[in-house]
């Protein structure tokens, strides 16, 4: 399948550090080998479509700034064809293995739902073909319940089950064409699944309604043979003032609540992290700890805003604790690092898409590479083994087997231990040694 070239800039290449060239990656080698394993294979990186090719630069205070030759055209399915074609080159050229799609980003809504199927239907033919000729892969799709204006109260969570029932025919179509194309893991991002005031709302219905939706979807899946993982992407707020998937925690909670706590994992966003009190690590750990930990959609906020800013994530030391934690766990399986990540408003130029990915790609890659020396070397692991080895045996281990209830230690400690002395947490020095890794 040859297409005609729309983006003039070249591929992008490894030069290493000592490159001055800004369009090159300095730590981020898709070759490398790795444990027997290209660096690509790790990191598993993805382009999100939505913001890479979709994204205008629009906001509250004004229309889009970034024009794209490939927009040009009135038919809207001639031009969702030429878009993707410029975007299979971008990912070419960006030497992505992945990318992810909502439905509507990719194909145009039409007049009815069989209409705008019929256009999903082609792109996705299309999406197909480019996918073959260029081996990227799907990484997740997942379908957009949050834009269409009939989805203002919510989509699983509407109290109108004519918009519940609406919102569930558009999923079973995206689930069709997720696995059409190969789709490794399929995403339940819930933008309007919450409410905006309780005077109006129904919360246990509304959350009894939503793990409906998903049963359903577990069901059909199930139905058609689709074997991508679910995955659950949490987030406080924005656009409904309170998201019933508020966190990893509340989104556990809300799984075993309603069965359905092995059928998915999470799906992590950096800046979804912050929005609910968080750090990035913290709710990586949490779904680890669950055994849950899906994926990553890669980006971060700004520190003086209190909104999802959607950016490129260049911050090493944070992306560094992050990689711990998830290497920890034992990587990210069919995940992956996808990009939800947008350029700034005034970032017009095509290359400044490159100049995002690369400094993303970067970032990962070295905090990859740091986050290996960190746990081979096994100085900050051995420092928390040993901050518990009191509960390796003894009466420690008996508390932790829950061999031992209040009435056994409350005579341990008025016979035999008494005080306990203080311990320190050392939290300054581990400051440092995690300085003399990224240094
Ligand atoms: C929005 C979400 C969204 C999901 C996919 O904040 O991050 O982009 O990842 O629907
Ligand atoms: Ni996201
Ligand atoms: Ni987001």
């Amino acid at each position: 399948m040859k297409t005609r070239s729309q983006i003039p800039v070249p591929k992008i290449a490894f030069e290493g550090t000592g490159t001055a060239n800004p369009l090159a990656f300095r730590h981020y080698n898709p070759d490398e080998v790795v444990d027997g394993r290209p660096l690509s294979e790790h990191l598993r990186f993805s382009v999100a479509y939505w913001h890479a090719f979709r994204g205008t630069g629009g906001d509250p205070f004004g229309p889009g700034t970034i024009r794209r030759p490939w927009e040009e055209g009135r038919d809207a399915l001639s031009v969702a064809k030429k878009r993707l074609d410029a975007a299979f080159e971008f990912f070419q050229k960006i030497r992505v293995p992945f990318w992810c799609f909502h439905d509507r980003d990719i194909a145009p809504e039409g007049r009815t739902l069989a209409e705008s199927n019929r256009n999903l239907d082609q792109i996705v033919a299309h999406a197909k073909a480019l996918q073959q000729a260029t081996g990227i892969k799907l990484l997740w799709g997942t379908a957009n319940l949050f834009s269409n204006p009939r989805y203002m109260n919510g989509a699983a969570t509407n109290p109108d089950a004519h918009v519940f029932a609406y919102a569930a025919a558009q999923v079973k179509k995206a689930l069709e064409v997720t696995q059409e194309l190969g789709g490794e893991n399929y995403v339940f991002w819930g933008g309007r699944e919450g409410y905006e005031t309780l005077l109006n709302t129904d919360l246990k219905r509304e959350q009894a309604h939503l793990a409906a939706f998903l049963h359903m979807a577990v069901d059909y899946a199930k139905a058609i043979g689709f074997d991508g993982q679910f995955l659950i992407e949490p987030k406080p707020k924005e656009p409904t003032k309170h998201q019933y998937d508020f966190d990893v925690a509340s989104g556990i909670a809300f799984l075993r609540t309603h069965g359905l706590a092995k059928h998915l994992k999470f799906n992590i966003e950096t800046n979804h992290a912050t929005l609910a009190g968080h750090s990035f690590s913290h709710e990586i750990e949490v779904a680890a700890a669950a055994g849950m930990l899906g994926s990553i959609d890669a980006n971060t906020g700004d520190p003086l805003l209190g909104w999802d800013t959607d950016q490129f994530n260049t911050d090493v030391k944070e992306l560094t604790l992050a990689m711990v934690s998830i290497l920890k766990a034992g990587g990210l399986g069919r995940g992956g690092l996808n990009f939800d990540a947008k350029l700034r408003r005034a970032s017009v130029d095509i290359e400044d898409l490159f100049h995002a990915h690369i400094g993303g790609m970067d970032a990962y890659a070295l905090a990859f590479k740091v986050a290996r020396r960190i746990i081979a070397d096994g100085k900050l692991t051995r420092f928390v083994a040993d901050r518990y080895a009191s509960y390796d045996d003894g009466f420690g281990r008996d508390i932790a087997k829950r061999k031992i209830g209040f009435k056994e230690l409350d005579r341990l400690v008025q016979t035999k231990l008494g005080e306990p002395k203080p311990r320190s947490g050392r939290q300054e020095y581990l400051e440092n040694l995690l300085n003399d890794y990224l240094h």
